[in-house]
């Protein structure tokens, strides 16, 4: 399995679910800043060009939350997803699903000030509403589904660490940094998130 990667970019997410996992896996570095994403090479296997990428023999994998889930289901024994027919699935789905499609271009628009857009059409509505979902879904204690820590952690808690660690989440509930907090206490989050590159 190779997992096209670099430690400045989303990849450390993926990075991380593999580590829980403790899946075996060739690293490729990626370096962005030079192009490499541009290359024909990489166009086949991601035609975005981007990262994180994962090619599972004939399988290629694109997108964090895709990566995160496909290697979740993959494992099923590790327990990092609940079973595909188990109500839990829904709620699993909708932490998988909620930071690409609407936290990611929530903080794009905030971080280039965009204001003037109709808020009722864009999918991620206002920042005031991401924000009021952010504390709403994240968990008072333990994990998104309870004792059971799952990829939407990974996914989820993904999102909400980089936006404290980057300062798109100016000022963090309470709980929302206390769930942070307990994510970066996980040794597979500090192994995939040390290179000083991060
Ligand atoms: N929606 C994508 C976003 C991936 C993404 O934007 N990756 C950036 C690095 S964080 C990238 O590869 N940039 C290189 C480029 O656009 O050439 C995902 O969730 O994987």
């Amino acid at each position: 399995m190779q997992h096209y990667y670099h430690p400045a970019s989303r990849a450390v997410t993926t990075h991380w679910m593999l580590t829980e996992l403790g899946v075996d896996h060739e690293q490729i570095v990626v370096d962005i800043q030079s192009g490499e994403t541009a290359t024909a090479a990489f166009r086949a296997i991601n035609p975005m060009g981007k990262i994180p990428a994962l090619v599972d023999g004939d399988v290629v994998v694109t997108e964090v939350a895709a990566i995160c889930a496909y290697l979740a289901d993959k494992y099923p024994q590790k327990g990092y997803a609940p079973p595909p027919q188990s109500p839990e699935r829904g709620r699993y789905y909708r932490y998988l699903f909620f930071p690409g499609t609407t936290l990611e271009p929530m903080f794009t628009a905030k971080l280039l000030g965009l204001t003037d857009y109709p808020v009722q059409s864009v999918g991620w509505g206002d920042v005031a509403r991401c924000m009021a979902a952010v504390d709403a879904l994240t968990p008072a204690e333990d994990w998104v589904l309870g004792s059971r820590f799952s990829a939407a952690d990974v996914v989820f808690g993904g999102t909400l660490a980089a936006a404290v660690q980057f300062g798109w989440l100016e000022s963090p509930s309470e709980q929302v940094a206390a769930y942070v907090q307990r994510l970066k206490n996980r040794p597979a989050y500090q192994q995939s998130h040390s290179d000083p590159e991060h």
